[in-house]
């Protein structure tokens, strides 16, 4: 998954708009996950998982912590994310069809509060970035 400089101009740009509210979106897109694909609460059983638990908001803020980094390093996205990619790939193991769940309710959740700004343009370039993101996190599986 390559994104083109102009994905990464969008990218950029529109993470640029979500600013402050990144970790609330974050929580959000967890909810609509857990709420759409019920499974992927299985890996959360030892978390609150209601309606605006702290505990999912808390999760929110640091998935949300995890894009922005990544937003900050484009162009070296295993760099940026290897300490996670471990996490994920050797400890929690994650199976990776769950990241394309979460890819999409985050782009839902984006939708929903930045309609203006979520041309299908933009949508395409953030729908490369997580899959560019998702791709890292499932690397060292095998
Ligand atoms: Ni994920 C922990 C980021 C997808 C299940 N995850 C984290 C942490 C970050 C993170 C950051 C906290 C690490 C730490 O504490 O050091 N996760 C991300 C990102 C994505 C992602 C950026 C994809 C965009 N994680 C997923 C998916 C699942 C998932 C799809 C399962 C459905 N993650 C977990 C679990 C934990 C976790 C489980 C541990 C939670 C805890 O605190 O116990």
């Amino acid at each position: 998954m390559v994104l083109s400089a102009a994905d990464k101009t969008h990218v950029k740009a529109f993470w640029g708009k979500v600013g402050g509210h990144a970790a609330e979106f974050g929580a959000e897109a967890l909810e609509r996950m857990f709420a759409s694909f019920p499974p992927t609460k299985t890996y959360f059983s030892h978390m609150d998982l209601s309606h605006g638990s702290a505990h999912v908001k808390a999760h929110g803020k640091k998935v949300a912590d995890a894009l922005t980094l990544a937003v900050g390093h484009l162009d070296d996205l295993p760099g940026a994310l290897s300490t996670l990619s471990d996490l994920h790939a050797h400890k929690l193991r994650v199976d990776p069809v769950n990241f394309k769940f979460l890819s999409h309710c985050l782009l839902v959740t984006l939708a929903c509060h930045l309609p203006d700004d979520f041309t299908p343009a933009v949508h395409a370039s953030m729908d490369k970035f997580m899959a560019g993101v998702s791709t890292v996190l499932v690397s060292k599986y095998r």
